[in-house]
């Protein structure tokens, strides 16, 4: 093999630095901003994108996955039931049935999958930033507020940047923070019963995970929840680690807002 390329070390820090700052000057205005790429959010990307709309998602850590990378109690393999597989498979995520309607897959591909899935179809995902706050027009969330994770962990006094977007998922799972900070603001009224964060309850994985599906939606105008983040908000019980509800709530959120952003175009 030849070997021999004249690299320019310029050339290389030019095609970084251009590259990052197109996609980021283009994720000014979106269609939709998804706050955590965790499983839900990861399967809420996909479908958002793969329906066409402009999807980015934001995460703090510098790994995509959330939650699911460790399995449970660090035994990297997932659960899910049944009517979770054919998202699973759709992502070409390999599925293995453990006993009738539970099924296995491997952490690492599972991950790799959603996120390869999502960027294939279009989302772009910015890992490294931290969603500080929102942006809000006449009472409806518009955009957010977002800085480098590195500047939140060092403690800088450094101000943020703000992109729009015309609705936010809120994907962050069991600290549900995007509807927090929203919530912790004067006068905020939720859209669900007591029109404020619940809190999650203890562990129940059947009706968890029922519930996951129940609570996905809007819950202030342009503000949506997914994932763990839905039960938090609307005090629905944990399910533990079984990850079914996480991507059907994922590709539930998708549709609603594709109807929702249909409707209003
Ligand atoms: C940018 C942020 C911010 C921020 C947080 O925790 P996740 O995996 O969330 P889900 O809801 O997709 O999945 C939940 C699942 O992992 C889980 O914990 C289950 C099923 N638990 C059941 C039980 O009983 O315990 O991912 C959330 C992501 C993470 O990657 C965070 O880093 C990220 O959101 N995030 N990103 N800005 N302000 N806050
Ligand atoms: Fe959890």
């Amino acid at each position: 093999m030849d070997y021999n390329f004249p690299l320019d070390e310029r050339t290389i820090s030019r095609a970084i630095i251009t590259r990052y700052h197109q996609d980021l000057l283009s994720l000014l205005e979106c269609d939709v901003a998804v706050v955590g790429a965790g499983p839900s959010g990861l399967a809420a990307a996909y479908y958002l994108a793969r329906r066409g709309l402009k999807t980015v998602v934001f995460e703090r850590r510098l790994s995509v996955g959330g939650g699911m990378w460790g399995g449970a109690m660090m035994f990297n393999r997932i659960v899910f039931q049944d009517p979770a597989r054919g998202v699973f498979e759709e992502v070409g995520v390999r599925c293995e049935e453990f006993a009738p309607g539970y099924y296995t897959a491997h952490a690492v591909e599972a991950v790799t999958g959603f996120a390869y899935a999502a960027c294939r179809a279009g989302a772009q995902i910015m890992n490294l930033i931290t969603v500080e706050d929102v942006v809000l027009r006449e009472d409806v969330v518009a955009g957010l507020v977002l800085n480098w994770t590195a500047v939140e962990m060092a403690g800088l006094h450094v101000d943020p940047l703000a992109v729009r977007c015309r609705c936010v998922v809120d994907a962050t799972g069991h600290d549900a923070r995007v509807v927090r900070i929203l919530a912790d603001k004067d006068g905020v009224v939720l859209k669900v019963p007591g029109g404020r964060i619940r809190g999650e309850k203890s562990l129940w994985a059947e009706v968890g995970e029922r519930q996951i599906l129940e609570h996905t939606g809007e819950v202030y105008p342009g503000l949506y929840v997914t994932g763990m983040a839905a039960n938090a908000v609307a005090g629905g019980y944990r399910m533990g680690p079984v990850f079914g509800g996480m991507v059907l709530s994922g590709k539930k959120v998708a549709e609603l807002i594709a109807e929702q952003l249909a409707a209003g175009a």
